[in-house]
């Protein structure tokens, strides 16, 4: 890299010399006012001290393999010095020409101006650099690989997986010595994200746990989760299923599960606070497995999410399992999940596939989070519209079919 330093009156000045000095491809690393010359610290004058840099071809090499600069960037380039020539033009005309004491009220409006087109370049030096960046990362990628990342990309998969995937692909095709077709790059996606997936898949509701609790943000399906899988546990594993509700905060909500009760024919407690826990876990005594349905807070707020967790307490082998709907936004999603696994909650069950088809969220709070998907429920149907979480399926959604992509 070839660093140089000018001092000038105006940006603009400094501007045409770098160009002639070293080219249109340098780039400003720094700008500073500073004062020069004068008689014992007095009458110093007004200076702007620029540091340029351009690379050298070497170092671009070692540091910068797919930097080089396209035609459309230095398009940009080249508008960014005319539009600083123009405003630095239009300055130097506004001002009086070189006066000995330049009056400060111009000089601070002249301070303004360079100020303003010096970020204006920081900007779109900024701009450029992550351009040239995205567009020699395409480059380098083949047409199926560009398709994938635009499928994932579309799929809300955070960009941290999308790019460790295409990596791991460049490194499959490497080892069988060439490009894949799109196909191979499907099936060798899912192959690979199956496999990063296989620590957390064939989680399921522990089969020890007599109490499982279920919490999530409001609206997204517990109450009709747990009839669905009320029916599942009593309808084909004849097991004696209970009710417990701590929901007494929205008007209605024990009458939905009082409903789903009498159907099911199973008992249904409600408690109010944690005290009246032991009573309710007393009067269930009986049966083999307890479903609690908690009432959905917005638990962005850690308060809520405190006072929830307050109420999931028992002696029995227990589990809670959080509860999300893939309508939801994936980074309100992320931050729920952070703030129920700092009370070491594992299970996550996904509910309202059959309203969306964009599934990158599940992946994002598997990979990240470290959570266990359970289930996955996809409509309104008592007890039919839920299933066991199963990656290879999974995987197939996210992914899409490899010729229509
Ligand atoms: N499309 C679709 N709708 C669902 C699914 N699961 C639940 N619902 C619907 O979502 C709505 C809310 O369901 P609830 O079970 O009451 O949700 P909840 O989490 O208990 O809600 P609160 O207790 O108010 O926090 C109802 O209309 C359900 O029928 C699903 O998988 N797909
Ligand atoms: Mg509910």
């Amino acid at each position: 890299m070839r660093v140089k330093r000018y001092v000038v009156n105006a940006l603009p000045e400094a501007v045409s010399m770098i160009r002639t000095d070293l080219g249109k491809d340098a780039v400003i690393l720094d700008t500073k006012e500073i004062k020069v010359g004068g008689f014992m610290g007095m009458f110093r004058k007004k200076r702007m001290e620029v540091i340029a840099a351009i690379e050298s071809d070497a170092s671009k090499q070692v540091e910068l393999p797919q930097r080089k600069p396209s035609p459309e960037v230095n398009a940009v380039v080249e508008q960014i010095l005319q539009t600083a020539q123009r405003a630095g033009a239009a300055a130097a005309v506004m001002e009086p020409p070189s006066p000995p004491q330049p009056a400060p009220l111009v000089s601070e409006k002249r301070m303004e101006r360079e100020q303003f087109i010096i970020n204006e370049i920081r900007d779109l030096r900024e701009y450029m650099v992550k351009l040239s960046r995205q567009q020699s990362d395409l480059h380098s990628l083949s047409e199926p690989l560009i398709a994938l990342k635009e499928r994932l990309q579309e799929q809300e998969l955070e960009s941290e997986w999308s790019d460790k995937l295409i990596e791991a692909l460049q490194e499959s095709e490497k080892n069988a010595g060439r490009v894949y077709d799109r196909l191979e790059v499907w099936n060798e996606s899912k192959r690979i994200l199956v496999e990063w997936l296989r620590p957390y898949s064939n989680a399921e509701i522990n089969r020890e746990a007599r109490v499982v609790h279920f919490v999530g943000p409001t609206g997204v399906g517990k109450t009709t989760t747990i009839a669905k899988l009320a029916a599942e546990q009593t309808i084909k594993r004849g097991r004696n299923v209970g009710f417990i509700t701590s929901d007494t905060y929205r008007i209605a909500a024990v009458d939905q599960l009082r409903t789903y009760a009498n159907i099911l024919n199973v008992p249904l407690e409600v408690v109010f606070s944690p005290m009246d826990l032991p009573k309710a876990y007393k009067a269930l005594s009986e049966r083999d497995l307890i479903l609690m349905d908690t009432a959905g807070r917005n638990f962005r707020s850690e308060l809520h999410v405190s006072e929830v967790i307050s109420l999931l307490q028992s002696n029995e082998p227990n589990e809670t399992v959080l509860v999300l709907s893939l309508t939801g936004k994936t980074t309100d999603m992320a931050i729920i999940a952070e703030r129920f696994s700092k009370y070491g909650i594992q299970k996550v069950l996904f509910t309202k596939l059959d309203e969306t088809t964009v599934y990158g969220a599940i992946m994002n709070l598997v990979l990240t989070h470290g959570l266990n998907p359970t289930h996955l429920a996809s409509g309104q149907n008592v007890p039919d519209d839920i299933e066991r979480f199963k990656a290879g399926k999974y995987v197939d959604l996210l992914l899409g079919d490899a010729e229509h992509e």
